[in-house]
């Protein structure tokens, strides 16, 4: 399944509605702390917006919630599910993406056979708790030269702080996309704003 460029992590079903109608086309539900039941039911409800605009919809952290509903895929952080577990869990047709904070990580995520990788964070955000050491631009370009120099191929989605304006950067340094929260959610017109990121993830990746 192809991965898209522009990954929109939200809390509510309402603001996938929102991306989704300006052209979002992969949702990631991130809620924590929440009762199985609690958490279930926005899941629900967000899968009913993903499968209307024909979305994806990505879990963060339960795989086990994730196949409980019939999502897309789950999106699994260091402390989480190992993706071995997961995949056996919820088998080839599953979107399965893995945190990383350096190569190392990468690599083993690339040998388990994830789909894609959040590499992040490029800036301090408040969206997280216990972040690991920020990247940087400089971190993205060290970390995606050594991908290539490798010759491996997995697509990574930079997340954490990114605006409009680090769109053009952190494209160029080999990034299959970005992962946004409060960029768009903080918005005051975040249908606006969505367009705005989707206009400038396509020039920046326009090929000559
Ligand atoms: N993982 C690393 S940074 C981050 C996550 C989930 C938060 C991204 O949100 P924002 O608001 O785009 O910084
Ligand atoms: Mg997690």
């Amino acid at each position: 399944m192809k991965i898209s460029q522009l990954h929109y992590i939200v809390t509510q079903p309402e603001q996938a509605e929102i991306a989704c109608r300006a052209g979002v086309d992969w949702i990631q539900l991130r809620l924590k702390n929440r009762p199985y039941a609690d958490w279930k039911a926005v899941a629900q409800d967000t899968l009913a917006v993903c499968r209307h605009h024909n979305a994806r919809l990505i879990i963060n952290d339960n795989p086990i919630l994730a196949g409980d509903i019939g999502a897309d895929g789950v999106h699994l952080g260091q402390d989480d599910m190992p993706v071995p577990d997961a995949r056996a869990l919820l088998g080839d047709g599953f979107l399965i993406g893995g945190t990383a904070n350096r190569l190392d990580t990468i690599l083993t995520h690339y040998r388990h056979g994830v789909d894609y990788v959040g590499l992040g964070p490029f800036r301090f955000t408040t969206t997280k708790e216990k972040l690991s050491p920020i990247l940087g631009l400089a971190g993205y370009q060290a970390i995606l030269s050594a991908l290539q120099s490798r010759f491996l191929s997995v697509p990574i989605v930079a997340i954490g702080g990114i605006t409009l304006a680090d769109v053009p950067a952190l494209m160029q340094t080999g990034l299959h996309g970005i992962a946004l929260s409060s960029a768009i959610s903080g918005a005051s017109d975040p249908a606006r704003q969505t367009r705005l990121f989707l206009d400038q993830l396509s020039l920046s990746t326009l090929s000559f």
